[in-house]
Order: structure tokens, then sequence, then C-alpha cells
């Protein structure tokens, strides 16, 4: 993590990582290659990588904070229903430039070349997920990944 400084005194923090979840939809399309293509291209580097498959309860746990939203139940449903690929990404800026190169929630409000609206069908099943801050990037590359996994 690099502090940056600016003139009233603030520090501020911008990580260089962020994590990532290329999600069922698009593995199950055969996307997986291109989307990671995508990912390399932008700047942004492998930092640990597995391909794996979400129960149910694992799923839940990893979006435990929309428990309480009404797509919960079939977020989880979602998430568990095939392959994921799960990948911590380091680059200046990483969460907002991915966060940028991923495009809205939504692929039909998603800016043309982004991920989402390349490769996603819906708001529900849009293809990657992207950490949303430097905090939730830590806690959720420590979900998939031991110390021994990254580097
Ligand atoms: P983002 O992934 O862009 O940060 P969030 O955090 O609002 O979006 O939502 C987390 C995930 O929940 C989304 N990636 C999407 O898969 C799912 N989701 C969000 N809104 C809806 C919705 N209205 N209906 C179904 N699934 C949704």
């Amino acid at each position: 993590m690099i502090a940056y400084f600016c003139s009233r005194n603030f520090i501020f923090y911008m990580s260089k990582r962020t994590f990532t979840m290329i999600k069922p939809d698009a593995t199950g399309k055969g996307y997986t290659g291109a989307i990671l293509d995508q990912i390399i291209q932008a700047g942004f580097s492998i930092k640990a990588m597995k391909w794996t498959k979400l129960t149910v309860e694992q799923a839940g746990l990893f979006y435990d904070i929309h428990r309480e939203r009404p797509f919960f139940g079939e977020l989880v449903e979602f998430m568990s229903s095939g392959p994921i690929v799960a990948a911590i990404l380091e680059k200046e800026n990483a969460v907002a430039d991915f966060r940028k190169l991923i495009g809205a929630t939504n692929p039909a409000n998603a800016e043309e070349g982004t991920i989402r609206k390349r490769f996603a069908a819906s708001v529900g099943e849009n293809a990657v997920h992207g950490s949303d801050s430097d905090e939730n990037a830590v806690i959720e590359g420590d979900f998939f990944f031991s110390k021994l996994e990254r580097f």
C-alpha cells in the first residue's frame, strides 16, 4: 500500500491490489481466456489465481454484506452454479481502475468496451466481480488465498 500526501496534510492510501472473480456465466460460456486477456492487456498483473467452485454456503459467506437484499438467494444460487476464477490483481490505483475496466453492475448501462458490456448478459449474471474498496479487496483476497498462494 502506498501513502499519498496532499497539500492540506490529509493522508490517504491508494492500494495497488484488487480482487476479482470471473463468474459462472462467463466461465460456462468459454469467456475466461478473453476476459483474462483483457485484464492483462489493461496493465494488471496476476498475484494469485485459482479455478474453483463455491458451495451455496461459501457463496453466502462471500456475499454476506448482501444477505438482506432481495436478490441474495438468486445471487448465491448463481455464484455456486458453476466454476469461477478467483484472482488477486496488481496495478497502480487497482480498485478504481478495475471497476472502470469492468463497467457498471448492469451491463445495459456499462460503457462500450468494458468487460461487462462485452461479456455479461444481465445485472444478476454479470461476468465478473471487482472489489469496491481497498478494504474489501483485502478481505476478499483473504477469503480465497492463503499466504502461500500469493506473492
Ligand atoms: P458490483 O458487483 O458492481 O459491485 P453490487 O455490489 O451492488 O455490484 O452487487 C453485487 C452482486 O450482486 C452483483 N455483481 C450482481 O451479481 C448481484 N446483483 C446486484 N444487483 C442485483 C439485482 N438487482 N438483481 C440480481 N442480482 C444483483
